[in-house]
């Protein structure tokens, strides 16, 4: 009766208007509560950073309502979740995105209009989060907004990083790195979740023990314990009421720690157990940099993952779950080897915290976890010094050799007497330094392993992972990327967006395969101008956005021909320069030449420590230097190398690209998903037969697609033969005369041994075989120039591609992962009007 009276008290609330209402009156009203009383600013004072706070708030409210219905509604014991662990999440700017999937865009722009303000420039406002590298920490991106979209229940875990990927200026043509303090200004997104703080131990020793039931354990003696604490964004999903979770860890010291030191008089000792501890949150580790003895970084991983974990098991037996049958709730996807220590980790959670016997935990872990793999590059392979790792993770070393000892003992009986298999498959790699092989751990670990693209999964099945393939194939699948239209052409491209709805509907936008009734509109005369005019217009902004960036004045009317990614040898930027070398070798050669006019654009970031990488940047902008102000070229041809290449960036330049530079050697572009974005805005592909350019070849039909360059089969027959860069100098005079200019400093100021590194290796390594593929390039986008003469038939390609690219929708990805692998379904949310104050 206590109890009645209490609830009685406690009657719901129903949650107020201002919070939740989307008519632009409501929407003013909010907007100014906000800026008084959450920015406590008024018009008189407030600085452009105020009214996009006021306004991410306004938009905030309206995610909180049905954030909670999600959680309500997914937190009951039969609704399976999937967990996807991740140590990047490159999520891009908020607001617009929200706005979107609100379906609140056009009320919000006037409301703020009517507010004096416009709503572009606050969008503009927002830094976005940087917590990513490139393509793999988009990819989680894209999918999460793919699961709220399906309806699909997800958390995403990662790690809050202080420090996103760098800033990048170029001064004198180099890449410098700017340290990214993307929550200088705060973060209006996230909400702390202090009360879910959980504890990780590091370092230390292990003891054995036995216990009351005189069973064997042990226990974990740390040397030093850190807390994470979640801070949570919620994800919407587009039109629903689904909102589902991003939980990213922030690494403390516990506060017990800083008593202890401060009771002793040691406050310095205190406040640098504090700063230690902190570390591990701060800063995103560059990819494409040797990984060898970076503790931290091991750190970093295990912090994220023990974190989530707990949590997830937490959540489990908070809906009253048994650990036995973890698998049925939760589906635990590994982006990559980054979170696989995570299957060491559970077996101990199980084994030694909840006292599971070894082969029902491993049972548990195995239909638990599955494994995405992104990279064939043998160099970012992750594997750790036994040593690093043992002093760091003792008891998980121990776990894993026991693992192993058990998996070998598998393989034995299968392949009796190979023990050649043995060395290859064990998790340990042997020699003067041994290395815990991560890729198999998460191997053995999992229930399912895939690659990104059709053939990624092949050749992972043929080479990295072959044994493992043989040892149980029916691990293995594909499950080609996908990239969310919401993002990548709803917000991007609104003008595209807007005439594809007017002309099929908007379906497409939750079903891209309906892109497919625009193949109807490809020959018509009136659709095709209005296509074109959208292009104009988006290379008419891209245009001044590069003025006011680089001061470079680039004619709209040229072919815009872009090459956008991280900087890397295999990507094979530099084969790009070597055709726009080429082409100003001709004009100079002949200024009168016929040539169609081109606006080559380049972004990218280099990891800092890559200096093929940082080189390739500065011939980027010496090149830019040259052909941007010689008179012969009059300015048919334009360089341009953007700084800062992030998704903000990215939302500018794919609508506007009309050639999609994809020219990795093939073989080792395990996916892309770059490629995907300027398909789907209409640029036409020149590609190798690489990653998912097979597929989008496959689908866009090979008329509509520019391929060059030696297929898979070729690179590896090739470099078996014996591949001399050199007979491809000698034998081609265009080739060797570019190759001559690099060596020679007419393209760097003078300066001869600038690009020596370079010359000297394409000379005489060019593992990427730029060489081999340089004539089959030129000649490919020489057919590209004469086909852009007749713009009718290329509006008709152009239309082409954005029509066929329905199956690079992630929500298609999701739905094969959830189906294949995860076995999660969707859960219908009901949207609570009411706010009930006690339980
Ligand atoms: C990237 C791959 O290089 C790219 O081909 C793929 O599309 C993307 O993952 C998503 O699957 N890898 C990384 C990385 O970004 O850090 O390894």
């Amino acid at each position: 009766s206590d109890k009645k009276t209490a609830a009685a008290a406690a009657a719901p609330v129903q949650i107020e208007d201002d919070r939740t209402g989307l008519s632009v009156e409501t929407l003013k009203r909010a907007f100014a509560d906000n800026l008084f009383y959450i920015q406590g600013k008024n018009a008189d004072i407030a600085t452009l950073n105020d009214y996009y706070m006021a306004l991410a708030y306004t938009v905030r409210d309206r995610l909180l309502q049905r954030w909670l219905s999600t959680i309500k509604a997914q937190l009951k014991p039969e609704v399976k979740v999937v967990y996807y662990l991740s140590a990047e999440f490159l999520m891009g700017p908020h607001l617009g995105n929200n706005l979107v999937s609100l379906g609140i865009y056009d009320q919000v722009r006037q409301a703020i209009q009517e507010s004096g303000l416009n709503l572009e420039e606050l969008i503009a406002q927002e830094e976005e989060p940087g917590l990513g590298n490139g393509g793999l920490g988009r990819l989680a991106a894209c999918y999460l907004d793919s699961l709220a979209a399906l309806e699909i229940p997800a958390v995403g875990y990662g790690l809050r990083y202080e420090f996103g990927i760098f800033d990048q200026e170029i001064r004198d043509g180099w890449q410098v790195e700017i340290t990214d303090k993307w929550l200088r200004y705060g973060n209006p997104w996230e909400i702390a979740r202090p009360e879910a703080t959980v504890e990780v131990k590091l370092g230390g020793h292990t003891e054995a023990f036995v216990d009351g039931a005189g069973r064997y354990r042990v226990r974990w003696i740390p040397e030093r314990t850190i807390v994470g604490v979640p801070y949570d964004t919620p994800v919407l999903g587009f039109k629903n009421n689904a909102a589902n979770t991003l939980r990213l860890w922030k690494a403390e010291a516990p506060e017990s720690f800083d008593f202890q030191a401060f009771n002793l008089g040691d406050y310095y000792g205190a406040v640098n157990a504090k700063m230690y501890s902190e570390n591990i949150s701060k800063v995103l580790y560059p990819n494409d940099e040797p990984l060898q003895g970076r503790e931290l970084r091991l750190e970093q991983q295990f912090f994220f993952v023990s974190c989530s974990l707990q949590d997830i098991i937490r959540r489990h037996l908070y809906v009253g779950g048994k650990l036995e049958d973890l698998h049925n709730s939760a589906a635990i996807q590994l982006n990559d080897t980054h979170p696989s220590i995570g299957i060491a980790e559970l077996m101990r959670l199980l084994v030694d915290e909840h006292n599971i016997d070894w082969d029902t935990a491993w049972q548990i872990t195995q239909n638990t976890f599955a494994y995405t793999n992104h990279t064939l590059l043998p160099e970012a392979l992750e594997r750790w010094p036994l040593s690093l790792f043992g002093s760091l993770l003792p008891r998980h070393l121990e776990i894993i050799f026991e693992i192993n000892r058990r998996f070998l003992q598998e393989v034995s009986a299968k392949f009796p007497g190979d023990t050649g298999r043995l060395a290859r498959l064990s998790l340990i790699q042997e020699g003067p330094e041994k290395f815990v092989r991560m890729a198999h751990l998460a191997s053995a670990g999992s229930h399912a392993i895939n690659g990104v693209a059709a053939l990624h999964s092949e050749l992972l099945k043929r080479d990295v992972l072959r044994d493992f393939y043989e040892l149980s194939p029916e691990k293995f699948s594909n499950k080609t990327n996908g990239v969310t239209p919401r993002r990548w052409i709803m917000l991007s491209n609104p003008e595209l967006a807007f005439l594809i709805s007017e002309s099929i509907g908007d379906g497409w936008i939750k079903n891209l395969g309906e892109l497919r009734e625009l193949e109807r509109f490809a020959n018509d005369k009136e659709f095709q101008s209005r296509w074109r005019q959208i292009k104009l217009n988006n290379k008419t902004n891209l245009a001044e956005y590069i003025r006011k960036r680089t001061g470079l004045v680039v004619d709209p009317h040229s072919l815009f021909d872009i090459q956008v990614k991280r900087i890397h040898e295999y990507k094979r930027q530099h084969l790009n320069v070597l055709y726009i070398i080429t082409l100003y070798n001709r004009l100079k050669q002949n200024p009168e030449l016929e040539i169609t006019p081109r606006t080559f654009i380049f972004g990218g970031k280099a990891a800092p420590g890559y200096f093929m990488a940082k080189l390739i940047i500065k011939l980027i902008n010496s090149v830019a230097d040259v052909v941007n102000n010689d008179p012969d070229v009059g300015g048919r041809l334009k360089v341009v190398f953007l700084p800062d290449y992030n998704v903000t960036f990215g939302q500018r330049v794919y609508p506007a690209a009309e050639l999609s530079e994809q020219i990795s050697t093939a073989g080792k572009e395990a996916s892309g998903t770059g490629n995907m974005k300027f398909s789907m805005n209409g640029a036409l592909t020149i590609g190798t037969l690489d990653g998912a350019n097979v597929e989008i070849r496959e689908e866009a039909g090979e008329e509509n697609f520019f391929l060059f360059g030696l297929t898979t089969e070729e690179v590896y027959a090739l470099k078996a033969r014996g591949y001399n860069p050199r007979d491809y100098y000698n034998g081609n005079p265009a080739l060797r005369q570019v190759i001559d200019q690099l060596a020679s400093g007419v393209l760097s100021s003078g300066e001869t041994h600038l690009f020596a590194p370079l010359v000297d290796h394409l000379l005489n390594r060019d593992e990427y075989l730029l060489l081999a593929d340089y004539q089959s390039y030129v000649e490919c986008q020489d057919r590209v120039g004469e086909a852009y003469r007749d713009q009718e038939h290329w509006t008709r390609m152009s239309i082409l591609n954005s029509a066929r690219m329905g199956k690079f929708s992630s929500d298609r990805a999701i739905r094969e992962y959830c189906e294949d692998i995860w076995g999660a379904v969707a859960v219908d949310v009901v949207l609570e009007e009411y706010v009930q104050a006690t339980a």
